[in-house]
This record gives structure tokens, sequence and C-alpha cells, in this order.
């Protein structure tokens, strides 16, 4: 217990409550959202995973026997004048009993009563299934050298974030601490969650939900939200450790044309660079890198470059050099850089804490992107170095920050968001008015804002096309929303088997890399000859079939913060079928996949939620509520669209670099079909002042005909015009009306056909 409120005050956005020997500051974001911070001294400051997010709430506070209540709208929150207690009510009554917020000397702690029927969601990059009420989890961003299991805890990201979600309503809490933090989600008690740290600030947020959505969408308010993406980066991409020398990173692009799969990007590994030199080529083996990125783009690809942040201690090499003279590298204790072994041997790794530090950083990625490289993939940014016990920099070593010295403990959950940052801005400076494309191994809360995330190290292990499905759904939950797993698996063999299974879940993952080890057997799509290349080709070309709808998901992400890889209960929040589903996702709202997780697995269990959904293969349609054993012969992953929706789709490409034909596939309900449909040009920051289109398009089925409504929301783009309308499965039509107006239509096998005009 706290102890005894002694008085409080208020302020614009909540109170200032004074105990014997600490300070509750309660301070409303806006009416669904609180900070509630509990110190001994001055109320601490935010971090960087914090935006400067703030709508006036002007909550009301009122003293009554007993004690505090503050309320801004949504819900209210009572504090305890006895002992510093809290709960929380909302319209409907008590939500939440029994928060209990502690700062001692074995650490500051909250803990929070567990509800009836609770279940837990977020904590980001976490192994284990979807609920992860009973786990307990630290975060501390760790690049685990040896693999992980289920059991492994700390990965390589922290997102100190959960979703307490039963039938009475959701809650979002973040803590918003750097330091190593911990959620104990019922573990050593199970009635109470018991999130803190050992040091740092017990600073955490309440984020009120109706439902999962409304706390995501409360959570990405604070935390903020990612850009679009560039179209490119939602292609597939190839990737391996490492693709070299240039004359067969060229002839992987050929291959890609010859064999007719579709491609976007190919990454560049640590062998690129010379001697593991940030920075630099090997001359040797990349004697023209412009040339081959010229070449590469001749053929649709866009390449991308690991950059690792430990340099290379070797007084010869100038960007080390530099960085030393100007001491823009992390220190020890005594203010003499701190070095570590990484892939270039001794190295020093620059201090991100100072934007000073986060310019020079910047600086040095002009000639890549001159070059015309686009993008940059971090590595080792947790940061990993090798030969420390800890297997990153001491706790004790020393960042010079913009605010003063402070110790890496308390910067190493953000180096890797500082990272980005500084990466970002580069990206954003030398290539003005285009997106930018990071993809980042380690991150904290906010990473999206600038880049996307990948899994780490994973294996050519069932169990980890396994677990990268409740991963991945929960990193989306936390509010990143452009993530994948390595397809196929890093390190370790690949088997025929597991290539196609993975590739066909991989496919559907918001960031789609084909990504190996060094020594592990090839996996490209090719690897395993013309069959199974013939079942990967398909599932590629069925994600660059869905583009169009993948990126109105992102645009969502972008104005809503919404994940694009949904665990089903995010969509059916009544369905309690729903709420442990780790191994069946939406991809957005209208598409399920079921795909087959197992080895020698030819039929796949599916529940499917309430509604009516039909099979994406067949045609066949299924009533909800139900579980179905659905066939899955090697060649097919169970997959379902929800009827009544809409799916704009595309024509048929072999990358992204070609133009993007759109056509809107109408699945037939009951109810009437639905879809807001985003477009702008792809690349730029143009949609940011309006340069965009957005149309709602209705379609209701009637007696045999069906009136198709397009309302324009925005239009600001010069975009397509023509769209071939496909109404699935509907041959037998009678007429076609758009806008109010008949159209003639035809008939394509199973669809009825028409094209309008929008
Ligand atoms: O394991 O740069 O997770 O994707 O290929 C060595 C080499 C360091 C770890 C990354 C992996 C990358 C590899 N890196």
């Amino acid at each position: 217990m706290l102890g005894k409120i002694v008085s409080y005050e208020c302020t614009d956005s909540g109170a200032v409550l004074r105990g014997e020997d600490f300070y509750i500051y309660i301070d409303f974001f806006d009416k669904d959202m609180a900070n509630i911070a509990v110190s001994r001294e001055e109320r601490p400051a935010l971090s960087q995973a914090v935006t400067s997010y703030r709508e006036e709430a002007r909550p009301v506070v009122q003293k009554d026997d007993g004690h505090i209540d503050i309320t801004a709208g949504s819900f209210s929150l009572r504090v305890f004048t006895e002992d510093g207690t809290m709960e929380i009510k909302d319209d409907k009554g008590l939500l939440l009993k029994g928060i209990e917020p502690e700062i001692s000397d074995d650490g500051k702690y909250c803990l929070v009563d567990i509800r009836e029927g609770e279940h837990f969601y977020g904590l980001g990059e976490k192994t284990g299934s979807l609920d992860k009420r009973g786990g307990r989890y630290t975060m501390w961003n760790t690049d685990l050298y040896d693999t992980h299991t289920e059991g492994t805890d700390a990965l390589y990201e922290s997102y100190p974030f959960y979703i307490g979600f039963n039938r009475n309503g959701s809650f979002g809490i973040y803590l918003d601490n750097t330091y190593r933090t911990y959620f104990d989600m019922g573990k050593s008690d199970p009635d109470r969650v018991r999130f803190g740290a050992e040091k740092g600030p017990l600073s955490f947020f309440f984020i009120y939900g109706k439902d999962i959505k409304d706390v995501v969408a409360g959570y990405t308010r604070l935390a903020g939200k990612m850009d679009m993406p560039p179209l490119w980066a939602l292609g597939y991409q190839q990737s391996r450790y490492s693709y070299y020398p240039q004359d067969k990173v060229i002839a992987l692009a050929k291959r890609f044309r010859e064999e007719d799969i579709p491609a976007d990007v190919i990454y560049l590994d640590i062998h690129y660079m010379d001697g593991f030199r940030v920075f630099t080529f090997d001359r040797d083996r990349f004697p023209d890198p412009r040339a081959m990125i010229d070449e590469l783009d001749k053929l649709g690809f866009k390449v991308v470059t690991i950059i690792d942040p430990g340099v290379k201690a070797d007084g010869s090499y100038s960007v080390f050099a530099e960085g030393l003279k100007n001491h823009y590298y992390i220190t020890d204790e005594n203010g003499l850089p701190f070095t570590g072994k990484v892939w270039p041997g001794l190295t020093c790794l620059p201090d991100f804490s100072r934007q000073e530090v986060k310019d020079w950083w910047g600086d040095k990625h002009r000639e890549f992107i001159d070059m015309g490289i686009a993008g940059i993939w971090n590595d080792m940014n947790e940061p990993a170095v090798m030969d420390s016990p800890s297997r990153t920099a001491p706790e004790d070593a020393v960042h010079h920050s913009d605010n003063g010295p402070i110790r890496h403990e308390e910067f190493h959950n953000v180096y890797a968001l500082n990272m980005a940052m500084a990466t970002k801005d580069a990206l954003m400076k030398y290539r003005p008015g285009e997106r930018t494309f990071i993809l980042t191994r380690a991150a904290f809360s906010g990473i999206q804002r600038y880049a996307a995330m990948w899994t780490g190290d994973n294996r050519s292990y069932w169990e980890h096309l396994r677990l990268s499905v409740p991963m991945l759904l929960n990193v989306g939950l936390s509010g990143e929303p452009f993530c994948g797993a390595d397809i196929g698996g890093f390190t370790d063999d690949c088997t025929e088997e597991l290539l196609i299974r993975w590739m066909q879940l991989g496919v559907l993952y918001p960031f789609c890399r084909n990504h190996n080890g060094l020594e592990s057997k090839d996996q490209e799509p090719w690897a395993y000859g013309e069959k199974t290349e013939g079942i990967i080709r398909e599932y590629i070309k069925l994600r660059y079939s869905l583009l169009p709808y993948m990126y109105c998901l992102f645009h969502e992400a972008n104005t809503t913060g919404m994940p694009v890889m949904r665990p089903l209960i995010m969509e059916y929040s009544d369905d309690e079928n729903c709420a442990e589903l780790s191994d069946e996702f939406m991809l957005g709202d209208r598409i399920l996949a079921a795909p087959v997780l197992q080895q020698g697995k030819r039929v796949r269990d599916v529940y499917l939620p309430q509604g009516r959904w039909i099979d994406w293969w067949t045609g066949e349609e299924y009533e909800g509520g139900s579980y179905y054993l659905a066939d899955a012969p090697l060649e097919r992953m169970p997959l379902f669209a929800k009827a009544g929706c809409i799916i704009p789709m595309a024509r048929p490409m072999n990358s992204t670099a070609e133009r993007m034909t759109v056509e809107l596939h109408i699945f037939p309900g009951e109810d009437a079909s639905n879809c807001v449909y985003y477009e702008d040009d792809g690349h730029s920051l143009r949609y940011k002042d309006g340069e965009y289109n957005l149309y709602r398009i209705k379609t209701i089925n009637i007696s045999g005909g069906a009136d198709i409504d397009i309302e324009k929301l925005h239009t600001g783009y010069n975009g397509q015009k023509r769209y071939r309308v496909v109404l699935k499965g509907q041959a037998d039509i009678g007429r076609v009306q758009v806008n109010g107006q008949a159209v003639p239509h035809e008939v394509c096998g199973e669809d009825a056909i028409v094209d309008i005009e929008i």
C-alpha cells in the first residue's frame, strides 16, 4: 500500500494527489486515457514512445468521504484516500477494481486485479500463445544467440503494453519506463497482474476501450501510427545471409523474372561491406554498386542494405575516426569509448541518445541513398555485443545524452528506436518527399512511427512457423502493424514441405520476406524443384493480387492504428471461441486464414465465427459459429472470405514497379457489402496533403440483382478511373446497377462482371 493521501490539487487535465511521502500525478491525455505516475519526487518525464498527442479532456475532480473521483468522460478513476489504491468505472459500472501502485525498496510496481474470464493480449514480440494470461514477461531487448523456444522470455523488442479484455470491457496499460520492466500476468498470483521495474519511473497509462480495437486506437493515439509504406515494401522480398557478388545479385533478380515469380526487393546482408565496416562496399564483390542498382531497377527490384550500429575500431577507417574524434560513442564510466566484439571485430557503438550523433549517423547514409539504395535494414541494434557477459553493453556504460549522462540500463531498450529515428531522418532528408522503408530487429513502443519489424533469428522449425502467428498478432496489437517473420526460417535447414507451408502463411504476413542463414540450405522459391515452385508461385501471386486490399489495410493502420494481421477476437469480441485462437488469424476484417502449421497434415480444423464464410478456393459457403475440417492438400492453405464483402484485388504483375490494375471483387452476402477503398501514388508523401482517393463502395443484393453505390469520401489523386467489378459466384444475376444506373454485365465462368467508371 502506498499510504494515506493527505491533500490534492486540481490541474487542467487531472490532479496531483499528495501522500505522506509520495505523489500521485494523474493526467488525462484525452477522455479515454490517463497517465498515472507515482513518485516520491516530481513527476517523471515521459519517454520517447509517447508522442505530443493530447486532446482537451477537462476532467472533473470530486472529493468524497474516503475517496477522490476524477472523471473525464468515458471512465472515472477513484483513488481511495486511506491507502492510495484505485478503481475504475465506466458507464456500465465497475470496470476494474484493485489497482494498487507501490513504490518501495524492492522496486516499483502496480498490482491489478484480474477480472473473471479475462484475456491478455499485446506485450509485443513474445513466444507462446495469443493469450498471455498466466505468463511472466521481461522487457529487455535481447539478441538471443541460441534459439528461442516456447519458454523463452526476452527477445529483441520491448513493448511494455498489454490489453485486458473480457465481456465487460477492455482497457490497455502502457508502462512508460525504458528500463528493464516485467509483466507478471497472473503467474505468481493467479488473481493479479503485477507489472513494474526495479528502476525507472512507475508511470503508466490507463487506456479505456469498449473493445480491443478501441484500446489499440487509444494506444496508437499516444504512441503514434505508421506512415504509409511505399507500395514496393508490401511486395515479396528475397534475402539471405548473404547474396554476393554483384553478378549473383543480378542473376537472382533475373531468375525471378524467368521463373515468373513476382518480387520487389533484394537484401544485401553484411558481406556487401568491406570487412564488415558500415557504410562501405567491398569493391571486389561489388565493383559498381550503382550500376547494379540501376540494372536491378530496370528489372523492377529495389535494394535494401543492412546497417549495423557497431563501428569497426580501426583508426584508418574514416567513419570510426570521425566518431572517435567527436566523442560520438557510448563510453565506460571513465569516459573511454566502450568497445565490444561484433562482426567486424572490436567495435564502438554510436551514442544515439544525442541529436548530434543521430545527425552524424544519418548523414553517413547519404552516399547509399544517392546510389539508389531504397531502404535500410537495422540489425544487431539491441545493441548486440558478442564478448560481453550480458551480450549487450554493460548496464553501467554511459550515454552522454542531450539531457546529461545516463546509464545504459536506462537507454538500452530505446537504443534501436533512436537509431531508427536517425535513419528515417536521413532518408527523409536525402530523398525528400518520398516515403521511407526501414526494417529493424530491436525496438521499443512507438517503433511503428519509424520502422517495420521482423522477428529476428527464427529457425527452420515447424515450431517457429507456428509461433510466428501469435507473436505477430501480439506485435500488431502492440501498435506495430508492419511486421513479419523470416519465411522459411533463418538458421537450420528448411524442408520442402516446411517451405511450402511457410510461404503459404508468409504471403499474408504484413511484411513478407524470405530470409535464410549463412550455412542453411537454399530456400528460394525454386529450391525444391518445379512442383513446389509452382505452389509457391501461386501463393506469391496471391499476395500480389491482394495488394490493393493490403494497401487499404495499411491506410487503416496509418489512420486508426489497426493492425493488418488481426486475431479473430478483435473482429468477433462476443465470440469466446475466438479468445485463445493462436493458429488462425484475419487479414483485416474480411479474410480469414487457417494456415497449416504441422508436418504431414492434409486437413485443417478451422473455426469460423458467426456469419457466413466463402471458401476462397472453391466458392463453397459455410455457416459460422462452428468448426470445420477443411481440405488442405499441400497446394492449399484454407482461406475464407467473409460473405458480403468487397475485396479490391490486382491483376497479375511482376512487381509493384508495374502499374497496378485494381478490380473490385464482391463476395455476396445477405447483408450489404461495404468497403472503404483507398488509393494514392504509392511512393510519395503527397497523400499527407490530400493527394489520395477514398471511396465507400456498397453493394446490396436484391432479388436477382445487385445495386452498387459508390460514394466519394475524398478525391485528390488522379488515379485509376475504370474498374472491373467481379461479382463472385453470381453468374445468374439478373441486373446490375451502379449509383442507380443500369449497367450491362457479362458472365465469366461462375462470376458476373461489369466495368464501371469511378
Ligand atoms: O546472426 O547479418 O538476425 O537476419 O542475416 C548474425 C547477419 C547477424 C542477424 C540477423 C540476420 C542476419 C545476420 N545477423
